[in-house]
């Protein structure tokens, strides 16, 4: 197999900061850009390549961020751009690069574009967004609704019209068609660029090449060619990281994205293994029991797909999901067992590997108890709509305690201090009670802690080809209990074994699958020899690399 020509992003490991919910300098209870420089060391000792910084864009905060009214600033509570420019320098020296979040499908209703867009439809920046007459009987253009719940269109009385957001009606979305406003994105980009930034996270960018007459907004007809322009105006020659989120993508269309020819993108940050786990009906707030074989089937069909051509994202956690150890792992008696299992089976495939904030110490879900305590605008218009149709308050919030947002974004837990040190004031949102036992400084101190787990795995992946490269074949692809692959390099071969549950497990290793060598990495004890039928305990993961 040809190895493709080595990207610093082919050994990096990435971290994801919320940057709310990451550390607060100055006590307002908000995290903030100074307060992730003082941290900066930590990432540095666990040795990422990049942090993946979510929006720190001027922004009302209707969806804490991803609702933009300033593409060109910092938001006042998150610090300035001097302080913008002081994170990318240290991040820098300390050998980190910082990759911006995108968020182009959509503008803040505060945004300048949109504040003149909706009072006069001669402006030119009227059709920077999209705008549709009414039905004769006065209701909105079409059926569509938002993803946070309600029509996906408002009413603008000033010129008669409504306009579409795909979110809440604080997102209307940008109007892509126009070429000013994709000029006037390549220009925002390339200003980014030119302060030094590592490369862009692209929010829901399957969105931006919908034809909304035609019902198509997920993946539309005009999404290759806007990226490819886009590739040419702004990334073509520089040696950056993209990632594009996209829910719609799959096997079949992410070389559309980043296929060698195609090379819009680097990656794509796909979700076929998360929504496997959601209800088809009733969606995320009703999750189906967790099935490691599709799970498995899911991941490694990825795996597949992309081993010849484009790359694999790693990933089971990010601002809008759960905790992973409280969703795939188990976050009481296993808790720290199970966290490493976790990683373990996801680093060591072939791909770049995403580490949500908090999950490099295994923080877990969080249980509130009242609606008042949840902040996730998606959490909050979902509960008034369910509670329109009759759920009950208790079955909401149950639900909403197992997969909303607000879950992972709960303050980062640094300490077992009042407020976990993340604030000296009080915070936006209520910190974890668990912090008393779970936090950086508890984890740090003890050597076989989550953390220098993920350490061990982030310094494994710069030190070996095969974990970058390597092929990668499933074994025992239907095992209810274990996931294991064996992954190969030029007549070299790694053996990963995780057994995903709480209960030990007898996996029978097919002969062809026995390794024996070098013990990479364990959460248990080392083997380093697997053969025949292996004793494996609850949670336990290693790592053979053959002699
Ligand atoms: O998320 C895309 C998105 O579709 C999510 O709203 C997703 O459906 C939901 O979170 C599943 O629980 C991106 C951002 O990651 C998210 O934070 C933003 O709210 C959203 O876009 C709008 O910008
Ligand atoms: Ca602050």
């Amino acid at each position: 197999m040809p190895t493709p020509p080595e990207k610093w992003w082919h050994s990096a490991t990435g971290y994801q900061i919320y940057p709310r919910s990451f550390c607060d300098s100055n006590g307002d209870g908000v995290g903030d850009i100074p307060g992730i420089v003082s941290k900066l060391d930590h990432l540095a000792d666990l040795g990422i390549g990049f942090v993946w910084l979510s929006p720190v864009y001027r922004s009302p905060m209707a969806d804490n961020g991803y609702d933009i009214s300033d593409y060109r600033d910092i938001a006042p509570e998150f610090g300035t751009l001097a302080d913008f420019d002081r994170l990318v320098s240290e991040a820098r020296a300390r050998g980190i690069g910082i990759v911006m979040d995108l968020v182009v499908n959509h503008s803040s209703d505060q945004h300048p574009w949109f504040l003149a867009a909706r009072r006069d439809a001669a402006r030119p920046e009227h059709s920077y967004y999209i705008w549709r007459d009414a039905r004769p009987d006065g209701s909105p253009p079409d059926d569509r609704q938002a993803i946070f719940g309600g029509p996906a269109w408002t009413w603008v009385p000033e010129v008669g019209k409504y306009y579409l957001h795909l979110f809440s009606p604080a997102q209307p979305d940008l109007n892509w068609a126009n070429p000013a406003l994709r000029a006037e994105i390549h220009a925002m980009m390339n200003w980014w660029f030119d302060r030094g930034i590592a490369g862009f996270r692209m929010d829901v960018i399957d969105l931006i090449g919908k034809d909304v007459d035609a019902g198509r907004h997920e993946m539309g007809p005009h999404l290759h060619p806007y990226l490819q322009e886009m590739h040419r105006e702004t990334l073509a020659g520089r040696d950056v990281l993209t990632v594009g989120e996209s829910w719609n993508v799959t096997i079949d269309t992410a070389l559309d994205f980043c296929g060698r020819e195609r090379g819009e993108l680097d990656m794509v940050f796909q979700f076929a293994h998360v929504v496997e786990g959601w209800d088809p009906v009733h969606g995320k707030f009703r999750p189906r029991p967790f099935d490691l074989p599709a799970f498995k089937r899911v991941l490694f069909a990825w795996q597949q797909a992309l081993a010849e051509d484009g790359w694999n994202s790693l990933f089971l956690s990010n601002h809008d999901l759960p905790r992973q150890v409280s969703k795939y792992g188990d976050d009481g008696q296993y808790r720290v067992r199970s966290a490493k299992a976790l990683a373990t089976a996801m680093h060591l495939m072939k791909g770049t590997p995403f580490v949500y904030q908090g999950e490099e110490i295994g923080m877990t879900n969080t249980a509130f108890e009242r609606i008042d305590q949840f902040r996730d605008i998606e959490t909050l218009q979902l509960y008034d709509e369910q509670m329109a149709q009759g759920v009950s308050p208790e079955a909401f919030i149950a639900g909403a305690n197992a997969n909303g947002r607000d879950n992972a974004r709960t303050p980062m837990q640094w300490t077992d201090g009042p407020q976990a040190g993340f604030t000296d004031g009080t915070p936006w949102i209520e910190v974890n009670p668990n912090h008393a036992q779970i936090n950086v400084a508890a984890d740090r101190a003890d050597p076989k802690g989550v953390f220098a787990h993920y350490q061990a795995l982030i310094r494994l992946r710069r030190e070996l080809p095969i974990i970058r490269h390597g092929g990668l074949r499933p074994i025992a692809g239907d095992h209810p209990q274990v996931m294991a692959y064996e992954r190969e390099l030029d007549g070299q071969r790694l053996l990963v074994v995780v057994n995903f549950s709480g209960e030990p497990a007898d996996f029978d290793l097919p002969e062809a699958d026995a390794c024996a060598g070098r013990c990479l990495i364990t959460n248990f004890g080392d083997r380093t020899e697997a053969r025949g039928r292996l004793a494996l305990e609850p949670w336990e993961a290693f790592a053979i690399l053959d002699a």
